[in-house]
């Protein structure tokens, strides 16, 4: 069996809005309240993959290029704190359809290529803090960031030394107009 890796599809953000979200937070969230997560690291999954051989990645990759879905725009206006899972994150109160399309898509081709998806249902978020299992208060929604979603992505998550980092290995466009 080839060497697995571990895999997901998401949006990037910007390297702007990057930078303004992690002086929120550092603004908004004290130390303790969890790990901040590195800002090249900031991104929105689409679809969690697991560990997966290079068969089906070659698979999957075939199937996300051949995806039409016309490019959206996503405004970050909803901060939340899920304290099972230790996470601190930034997402949209309103997901746009086009967002929530292209996950539906992204996770019923891995679901049929037999990536087990979770069974709750997807909540678009960008993971702010981590090992955040304390009560943590959460600031006044008077912030937003708005960007533009251009393109999709396949990451895979390579932990060495100690940190977590995120390499992109293809990114596929979405298109501008109305398909
Ligand atoms: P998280 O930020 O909420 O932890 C890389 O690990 C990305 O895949 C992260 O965005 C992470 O979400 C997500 N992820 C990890 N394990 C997952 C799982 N079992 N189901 C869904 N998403 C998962």
């Amino acid at each position: 069996m080839s060497e697995q890796k571990r895999l997901f599809f998401a949006i990037t953000l910007p390297e702007e809005s990057r930078q303004s979200i992690i002086q929120w937070r550092a603004d908004t969230f004290p130390a303790e309240a969890g790990r901040p997560v590195a800002a090249a690291n900031l991104h929105l999954t689409l679809a969690f993959l697991g560990d997966i051989g290079e068969e089906k990645t070659q698979a999957l990759m075939q199937q996300a290029g051949r995806i039409r879905q016309q490019a959206f725009s996503l405004t970050l206006d909803d901060a939340g704190h899920w304290p099972r899972s230790g996470v601190v994150w930034l997402g949209p109160k309103q997901s746009p359809r086009g967002l929530l399309q292209l996950a539906e898509l992204l996770r019923s081709q891995a679901a049929r290529s037999g990536c087990s998806q979770s069974p709750l249902p997807y909540h678009p978020h960008v993971t702010l803090l981590r090992n955040a299992t304390h009560p943590v208060s959460l600031p006044p929604r008077n912030f937003s960031w708005s960007l533009r979603v251009e393109r999709f992505a396949l990451f895979q998550s390579v932990f060495a030394q100690g940190r977590t980092r995120y390499q992109q290995l293809a990114d596929w466009a979405l298109t501008q107009e109305r398909v």
